[in-house]
Parts: structure tokens; sequence; C-alpha cells
């Protein structure tokens, strides 16, 4: 039965938004947006507010991300709308079925220059998986409805709404529409026979799974494909942790010599972009598995790639009944590489180093993070050493900005992970020049009592950038920031705590206090300047 529901546009938008399982709301105060509030407050439905507009997008995409259900930021029209636009960028290369509600200036006097008039509209569009305008009280139900079915259908991705004034101030009713569950979208039985005939035939498989099979619910189908057809993984994104890291077919450290010697490689869930050479594995075939057609590569042409419900087609692989070559001499030898890299790594993160080195951050903090830690990074080349020396345990622990590499994701993310689990230790990585996007927010943190630990590698330069500009025209310019820069003392003065870390025996106690603090908690830690993470270009 149809439920009917009346009342201003705030209690009809938030009507159809718990009816889909929305749970609070992140936004930075502003009047075209009052009425949404005014339902949040009169019926207890959170509200988180911020200091700048990114960090209420990327509070919300956070959840989406951990929950796997509709993250919500309310922002005001004209530039709370414009100053979200990175956020909702990130969740469309991510994914994430973010739900931006927007303000907007009146329609009735539309084009006589109200204040903040504007049509987020041709702005929003490239970076949404649906954007409207809706121009009455009556038809918020509907559309915040149509929205959500949009971005919780794979692929998913982020959707806008903006309400004019008088659309969202006046009262209107409407039915409430039925919240039907996404059907999972079949895919072709002979292009999964195909793949799964190519992965079980191979002699030197490799799986790489990636972000949209922890959104897609198919991290134990991954394992039981994994399992059935013996094929060694590795992950990244959101996929990260999806076998544990004891597993005998989890790899982490190998991928190098997994790539060079593999004859199949199965991308799961996650485009084949720079992060996986553009898809060119050498001679090796590529089998690409996505969660919809939309999603194959048009760059490449992969062997076979099989597109629908993640867990129909691994669970297919699983249940594979053909002949299968055996693969555990090509398991065995990754294990050894991968037993190598982790001596090599375990030494780098032991190094008595002065100044300290980034790698030994991450062996102290591995001492102090538990198995359901959330981690998060954002910044540049300290990030790339997290995302070297942790190994997240558990899927859905693991917050980066993807593939969009967004800087100033953290103190938003750090939100949306507190909220979502207000039990677990939440470490937020950071570069130093990355703290500067987003540090304010430690503020709303303190203020609404989301205690976190924030972790600066504090090496006084924007290293990612200085090092290959110097590697490139032997100098570098815009790449210096302030050295030893107090970020712990920014932290106390906006209600938290921190200190300074200088030696590398210091570490260890210093996050352990910072974990214990009960408030947001700044570790400064003095890092290497001359510390570079080894790679081939950021640019390619
Ligand atoms: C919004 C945004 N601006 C600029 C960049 C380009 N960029 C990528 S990494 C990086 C340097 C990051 O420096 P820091 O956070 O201090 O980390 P470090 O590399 O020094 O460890 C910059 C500027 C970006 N990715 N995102
Ligand atoms: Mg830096």
């Amino acid at each position: 039965m149809t439920e009917r529901v009346e009342g201003h546009g705030g209690e009809l938008a938030l009507a159809a938004l718990r009816a889909h399982g929305v749970r609070e709301m992140f936004t930075l105060s502003g009047g075209h947006v009052f009425p949404l509030y005014d339902a949040a407050h009169r019926n207890d439905f959170p509200i988180y507010d911020v200091r700048h507009e990114q960090s209420a997008v990327f509070a919300a995409e956070a959840v989406a991300k951990l929950q796997r259900r509709p993250g919500l930021a309310v922002l005001t029209a004209g530039p709370g709308v414009t100053n979200g636009i990175s956020g909702l960028t990130s969740a469309y290369f991510n994914a994430s079925p973010v739900l931006v509600m927007g303000g907007r200036a009146p329609q009735f006097r539309w084009g006589s220059g109200s204040l903040q008039e504007m049509d987020h509209l041709p702005l929003v569009a490239p970076v949404t998986k649906h954007a409207e305008t809706v121009f009455s009280a009556d038809d918020i139900p509907r559309a915040v409805t149509a929205a959500l079915t949009a971005a919780l259908t794979p692929h998913r991705g982020p959707v806008f709404l903006d309400f004019p004034l008088e659309a969202v101030f006046s009262v209107g009713d409407a039915d409430l529409p039925p919240v039907a569950p996404v059907a999972p979208l079949e895919p072709d039985p002979d292009e999964v026979a195909r793949a799964a005939a190519l992965i079980a035939g191979a002699s030197r498989p490799v799986v790489i799974a990636g972000s949209d099979v922890y959104a897609g619910a198919a991290v134990d189908a991954l394992r039981a494909a994994a399992e059935s057809l013996q094929v060694p993984v590795f992950t990244n994104g959101m996929g990260r942790g999806a076998l544990p890291p004891e597993h005998p077919l989890a790899f982490a450290k190998a991928r190098r010599v997994a790539l060079r010697g593999a004859d199949v490689v199965v991308v799961v869930g996650t485009p084949l972009d720079f992060r996986l050479s553009f898809g060119d594995f050498g001679d090796a075939k590529v089998v690409h598995v996505v969660d919809a057609p939309g999603q194959r590569a048009g760059h490449v042409q992969p062997a076979v790639s099989p597109a629908g419900d993640l867990r129909l087609i691994l669970t297919a692989f699983a249940e594979y009944g053909g002949d299968r070559a055996d693969h555990a001499d090509w398991v065995a030898e990754l294990r050894t590489a991968e037993d190598a890299a982790k001596v090599r790594d375990a030494a780098e993160m032991a190094a008595e180093t002065d100044p300290i080195r980034p790698a030994r951050v991450y062996g102290e903090l591995r001492r102090v993070l538990a198995a359901d830690a959330i981690t998060i990074g954002d910044g540049g080349d300290f990030v790339s050493y997290a995302g070297k020396y942790l190994e997240p345990a558990q899927p859905g622990t693991w917050l980066d900005p993807g593939p969009y590499g967004c800087l100033g994701t953290g103190m938003g993310y750090a939100m949306g992970a507190r909220v979502t689990h207000p039990d677990r230790q939440i470490c937020v990585l950071m570069g130093d020049g990355a703290a500067g996007f987003s540090l304010m927010d430690v503020e709303s943190l303190v203020r609404q009592k989301l205690p976190v630990v924030i972790v600066v590698g504090n090496n006084g330069i924007w290293g990612l950038e200085k090092h290959p500009m110097r590697a490139m025209y032997g100098y570098d310019v815009a790449a210096d920031l302030q050295p030893e820069l107090r970020y712990d003392k920014v932290v106390e003065a906006l209600g938290g705590a921190g200190e300074t870390v200088a030696k590398a025996a210091d570490l260890g106690p210093a996050l352990a206090r910072a974990f214990d603090a009960g408030v947001p908690y700044l570790v400064n830690v003095l890092t290497d300047p001359t510390d570079a993470y080894p790679r081939s270009s950021n640019l390619a």
C-alpha cells in the first residue's frame, strides 16, 4: 500500500530519504535549504555540519562507500553547490551513491538577479548519473526516489537535485513511492562461461579486484571463485582486505612479478585505468568483469568482458565445472616473491632513521591499529607509502580518494567514517600539503564530539610534485611549504589536541596517546623531505 505524505518540501524530502535508508545529512548552513533542516530537526534526523561544503560531500561519500547505502549532503544555492563539485566528481569516479540536494534561487523571478541565482544543472550533469530541478513540493518524493534509484543501480554513482526556494518552502502532498530493491543485472551466460574457462585453463592467472566488489557485496563470491579456481588475488580501492592478508591466495606486494608472469589477468570491479597500466598487460589475455555494460573499457579489447551483477558472475566462476589447469606452482612462485618483499618491507618499517622516514610511521601504526580500524589516505607520497605498508585486514576499512585523486578528502571522510563506526579507530594519514584543504573541519569534529586520529607526514613540501619536477626540470617551483610547521597546534587551537614527533622512538607512545585522547588528535610527524616514493611518473 502506498503511503500518503504531506508537509513542506523538507518534510516530503525527508520521508522519501528515510524510506531509502538515508540516516543523516552533512551540510553547511544556507537559507535556501532551511526546510530540509526543519524537517530533520523536528524528526530526530541527525544533522552534521562542516566548515566547507567539500567536507560535507566527502563525508556523505564515506558513508556511501563504507555502508553501501546512500549518503546525503545538503548544500545551499550557488557557492554551496559549486564548493561541492570536487566531492561530487570524486563520487562519480568512485561510483559512490551520494545524493547532493541543493538550494536554488526562486523560480518565479528567475532571471531577475536573485541572490545566488545560478543554474547548477549544466555544472553537475557531467559528474552525476541524474540531475534534476524539482519545481513543486508535491513532486519531491518522486524525484528523491528516482534519484536514489539511479544512484544505487550499478554502475553506482552520485545524483543531484535542487529545489527552487518556493518549491521547498511550500506545503504539498504526495504518495510516497514504494522502494524496490535494485534487481541484479543478469550477465550473459556465454561470456561468463568463456571467462571461467579462460581462467581455469590458464597456467598463470591473476585476479585484481577493486571497489565494485565491495560495493556490490560480492566479497564472499570473490573468495569462493578464487578458492575454486585457485587464482591469486590482488586488490585495490575498497577491494582491499577482501581476502584476509593471511589467506593463501591473498597477495599485495608481488604485483609486479604477477603481472609480468601472468598469462591471464582478471580485473574485477575496477576500470582498466592508469592504476592498471590502462589494461595493457603485455601478452597476457585480459578478462574484465564489470558491474554494468557501460563499464566495459573503450580503449582496449579484453578477451572477454562479462557485465552484470558481480555476485552472480563470481559465483558462476566458483561453480565452473570444466577442466582446470594446476596453478599450484604459480601460486607458490608468487608466495616466494611476496614473502621476500615482506622481509624487505619489515626492515624498512623498522628503520632507525633520523629524520623519520614514512615507512617507520607505518611500522609503528601497524602495532596500534586494530583489525577493524578505518584508515583514510589524503596526501601524496605519504599516502602512497600507506598503500604499500598498511594491509587492511577486512574489506570496507580503507578509504583512498580513488582515481580522481582529489586532495582534501581527509576530514570529510573522517567525519563519515566516525559517524558510521562510533566505536572503531579512525585514522587519517595526511600529507602536510593535503592538511591545508580540510584541517579547519577539525573544528566540526571537535564541536560534534567526533574524535579521530590524524597522522601528518610533515616533510615541508608537496612531495609528490616537488620530486618529479626536480627530476624533470632540475629545479622546482610552487612545491615548498613551511618546514616543521606545527599542525598539531592548529588542531589544539580548534579544540582538539596533538603533538609533534621528531624521533622514531617517540612515535609509538605518541600514537598510543592519540588513540586514547577522545578528541581529534593530530600527531605531527617530521619526516625526511629527501625521501621520495619510487614511481616512474605521476602523469602517465
Ligand atoms: C585538489 C588537488 N590539488 C592538487 C593535486 C596535485 N597533487 C597531487 S599529490 C600533491 C602533493 C601532496 O603533498 P602532501 O600532501 O604534502 O604529500 P607528500 O607528497 O608531501 O607526502 C599534489 C599537489 C591534487 N591531487 N588534488
Ligand atoms: Mg608533504
